[in-house]
């Protein structure tokens, strides 16, 4: 069993990392870059964690950034830990989002509790767990509590289809979505296809390379083409990214809505 450690840059990765696995083994650099490989073997149940560079979005800003991307279209996984700053909810589930329409099983380490407290804010992770449809664990990845609770989620999730949040982009990027379907189909990849062309649709050049092994780039081109143009003309929207990011954000606002307490609405409480 392999699981992938994703997350937003200083959210506590290496950390929990360190905590989730004993020995760990060095493996180099991931190809093309200098960003350090590695892979740790848990250390309560059998399988592997890899430590992957921090994101906020798959599409990859740097070249270290590519690693993620590249480690979604072309290496084999079961699992994903996602880590999540609970200070910076709404920014951090732009990145979940994307991981979830990949399908795989997600649990959500939640990291940071103490610094959103001190902010005044406070989730409750049950909520959000039920609200997003998988386990959200309370961690404090720098001390390794919640370690335990976390690796008995990897194994209730081991093997379960990841729960793919409902968002619908609207006709343009939908119809985008249906024609990169369409000429995907019969390729016989081995990744979910409304995932790849909507990485492809928001302009992650990675994906847009990875679909041009198999079908021409003319035939993406027309696409792309496409879908950019009816956004423009027939949404308020300069880009198909734009689009897409805020159809994401209102997802994730509905979503965080009833799971965040800020200190205001406590202070109601206190009165
Ligand atoms: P990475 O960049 O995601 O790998 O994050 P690191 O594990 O390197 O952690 C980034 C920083 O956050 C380090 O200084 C950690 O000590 C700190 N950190 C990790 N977990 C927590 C936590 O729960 N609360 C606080 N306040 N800091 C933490
Ligand atoms: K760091
Ligand atoms: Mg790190």
């Amino acid at each position: 069993m392999i699981t992938a450690l994703v997350g937003n840059p200083n959210t506590g990765k290496t950390s929990l990392f360190n905590h989730l696995t004993g020995s760990y083994e060095y493996v180099g650099n991931w190809s093309g870059v200098t960003v350090e490989k590695k892979i740790g073997r848990l250390k309560e149940i059998k399988g592997d964690l890899i430590d992957l560079p921090g994101v906020y979005s798959l599409y990859p800003f740097s070249k270290d950034e590519s690693v993620v991307i590249q480690f979604f279209l072309n290496e084999t996984f079961e699992n994903i830990i996602n880590i999540v700053d609970a200070s910076q909810l709404e920014r951090n589930l732009q990145l979940t989002v994307q991981l979830l329409e990949f399908g795989s099983p997600v649990i959500i380490g939640l990291n940071m509790i103490d610094v959103a407290e001190r902010r005044g804010i406070h989730i409750n992770a049950a909520t959000l767990s039920r609200k997003l449809g998988l386990p959200v664990v309370p961690i404090t990845a720098r001390s390794g509590k919640g370690c335990h609770e976390l690796t008995q989620q990897l194994t209730s999730i081991n093997g379960v289809k990841g729960n793919i949040p409902n968002i619908q982009y609207g006709d343009a990027i939908e119809l985008g979505i249906t024609k990169i379907t369409e000429i995907l189909k019969e390729k016989e990849l081995n990744l979910p296809t409304r995932w790849l062309a909507l990485q492809v649709l928001e302009g992650n050049p990675d994906a847009r390379i990875y679909i041009e092994q198999w079908v021409s780039k003319d035939s993406v081109q027309k696409i792309i083409d496409f879908v950019e143009r009816e956004v423009k003309e027939k949404t308020s929207f300069s880009s198909a990214s734009r689009l897409i990011f805020e159809k994401r954000r209102i997802w994730i606002d509905e979503v965080i809505q009833d799971s965040i307490n800020t200190q205001s609405e406590q202070k109601k409480n206190w009165t």
